[in-house]
């Protein structure tokens, strides 16, 4: 059991014997018939349950599969195990159904003898010690690389066991996204520092939104070499403004010192 990954499961209710008529929903045609602009924000904000030709938005048609298809159907319990990180238990439409280890109870002692204390309801494997979540992970290729890098077969360089060529195509990607966020974080921050003074300048205030015009203004008129912004151009794509260019530093910054730290141990609370 030890060997089992499973981490919360549910009850879910599945449709019993009726055989169900597997219509496949199809859009239609003409995609300009969709008006989205009839809804409010709410249902725009549940779009995702609803029905592309009912609704005219593109869901997954949730509302009207208890509609039409497993309306007064008779359903029977299956438990479904979800391998994913962060689910919320006390969920209104989760809570109820939330699975239940029968041989576990909560006593700070492993019941079942499976190897985790009191896994009532499946275990963290990503969480804190104390069953608290952790705000970043590491990259599965980072914990691939952390975790073979002492294999016998990488440091044999046995370059035709499957080990190595899974450890190969971890590192490989490792290595890409590490120089990528440096060289991110390293030209972010040099653009910083240009359109810190760039931006001191009276016809370019720190928190206008920087637009096309702008950079090619600041290419224009300020000197700026378009090479050197391109990566602005980027950011811009997005609709992103000068405190954003900041935090995605930031945010790059702690990529390295998280998801792509060898080292990190994420288990800690
Ligand atoms: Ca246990
Ligand atoms: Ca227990």
């Amino acid at each position: 059991m030890k060997n089992i990954i499973f981490i919360i499961s549910l009850f879910l209710i599945s449709c019993g014997s009726d055989p169900i008529n597997k219509e496949y929903i199809k859009a239609p045609k003409d995609i300009s018939k969709l008006v989205f602009s009839e809804y409010d924000s709410l249902q725009i904000h549940n779009w995702h349950f609803k029905d592309i030709i009912q609704d005219s938005l593109p869901g997954i048609s949730l509302t009207r599969l208890y509609d039409e298809i497993i309306k007064n159907k008779k359903g029977k319990k299956i438990i479904v195990a979800v391998l994913d990180t962060e689910i919320d238990i006390e969920h209104p439409a989760l809570k109820d159904h939330i699975w239940e280890n029968p041989n576990e109870t909560l006593n700070n002692i492993d019941d079942d003898g499976n190897g985790f204390v009191d896994d009532i309801n499946g275990w963290n494997f990503l969480g804190g010690k104390n069953k608290t979540n952790t705000f970043y992970q590491k990259f599965d290729y980072t914990r691939i690389v952390n975790k073979l890098a002492t294999h016998p077969s990488i440091i044999s360089k046995d370059t035709i066991s499957k080990i190595y060529k899974h450890y190969s195509k971890a590192h490989d990607k490792y290595i890409d996204e590490l120089n990528n966020i440096n060289y991110i974080i390293e030209k972010g921050n040099v653009i910083i520092e240009k359109y810190k003074n760039q931006l001191a300048h009276p016809l370019l205030p720190l928190e206008k939104n920087i637009t096309i015009e702008l950079l090619d203004s600041l290419i224009e008129n300020h000197g700026l070499k378009k090479k050197e912004i391109n990566l602005v151009y980027l950011f811009t794509e997005f609709g992103e403004n000068f405190k954003d260019l900041q935090n995605d530093s930031i945010r790059y910054s702690d990529k390295i010192k998280y998801q792509l730290n060898l080292d990190y141990n994420c288990r800690l609370p």
